[in-house]
């Protein structure tokens, strides 16, 4: 990895744990709506892997904000949607969960735990009908590799040598069930065995992770047909804004704030690259400036007018 990539990967991760901390205040202070999961703490994964897969289409799950803006859109727009405004990337009518952008082969969030796996299936057989050789990403939780959806999805991928990357970001909770309670192991790449190639990460470890990405999607680029990777990442908060996390303890948050992707991202630009410490200040400064920037173009901006509030909603008639 060069210098300039390590920074930005640095940048968008510092400005993706800004962006959540903004965003959490503002729920606090009432400002957003519906649910909010928090991505703090995994934002080495998420960074990265949206670095790494170049191109192609991207499906995720409902905690997204930071994939977002790691694809390209901007935080102003995000953190619009997040206030339910008119700016939003989806026009206010989504949320937190539904951050959508064609433009960038973005297609969410989804509200559906593993909703999002049989989407990509789709898109991949579509893509290879067409002969796009870019591939399709989708990114889910350890949780939801346990619904029958994503067993269909495997199946069907490699059945029909889908140019699909599956990508399980394992933080070891669906809520607040661990997941060895659930399923018969720790590490759910383990199902996808019997179907396709499978590869481990640490989803801590911005780099790793990056180059795991990259390997892939140029395997899968290749016509090597689906594979399987999963990261091994530690949510810090929360599952979401309602949950009061009391049943993990502070032991275990401790040893996972430990492996921090933030600071040891730092760590390797200042021992690899040279970085000082005034050229980490200085991007820390833009992150913090661009999400107050964010904030207040979100505080300002404009609700959705009344009157399209049944806009692209379908009705049924009857009678
Ligand atoms: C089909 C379905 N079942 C249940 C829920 C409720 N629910 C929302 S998030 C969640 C946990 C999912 O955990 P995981 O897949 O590990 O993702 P994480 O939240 O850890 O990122 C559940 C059960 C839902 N949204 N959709
Ligand atoms: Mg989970």
């Amino acid at each position: 990895m060069n210098k300039l990539l390590a920074e930005e990967i640095y940048y968008d991760m510092v400005l993706g744990r800004q962006f959540e901390l903004a965003a959490k205040e503002h729920y606090m202070a009432g400002d957003i709506a519906g649910f909010l999961h928090l991505d703090i703490g995994q934002e080495g994964f998420s960074v990265a892997a949206m670095k790494a897969f170049e191109k192609g289409d991207v499906f995720t799950t409902y905690r997204e904000h930071v994939m977002a803006i790691a694809r390209g859109m901007e935080p102003k727009a995000v953190m619009a949607e997040l206030f339910g405004k008119e700016e939003g990337v989806s026009r206010g009518r989504g949320g937190s969960m539904h951050l959508f952008e064609p433009a960038l082969f973005f297609y969410g969030g989804d509200a559906i735990v593993g909703g999002q796996i049989p989407n990509a299936v789709g898109c991949a057989y579509a893509r290879k009908f067409q002969g796009s050789e870019d591939g399709v990403m989708v990114v889910f939780g350890d949780g939801a590799t346990n619904g029958g959806a994503f067993f269909e999805s495997l199946n069907i991928a490699s059945a029909q040598k889908l140019p699909l990357l599956f990508v399980c970001e394992n933080n070891r909770y669906a809520i607040g069930t661990e997941i060895t309670r659930v399923a018969p192991f720790e590490r759910q790449a383990k199902k996808a065995e019997p179907y396709m190639v499978t590869m481990e990460v640490d989803g801590m470890d911005a780099v790793t992770v990056y180059e795991a990405v990259r390997e892939a999607q140029t395997l899968i680029q290749q016509g090597h047909g689906p594979i399987f990777l999963e990261a091994m990442t530690c949510r810090y908060e929360g599952h979401s804004m309602s949950d009061p996390d009391i049943y993990r303890s502070k032991e275990e948050l401790n040893i996972c704030k430990g492996k921090d992707a933030i600071e040891q991202m730092e760590a390797r630009l200042r021992s690899k690259y040279g970085l000082g410490d005034e050229a980490i200040s200085v991007m820390r400064e833009r992150a913090e400036a661009a999400v107050d920037d964010a904030v207040a173009f979100a505080a300002s901006a404009q609700e959705p007018a009344v009157e399209t509030l049944a806009d692209n909603v379908f009705v049924e008639r009857r009678g």
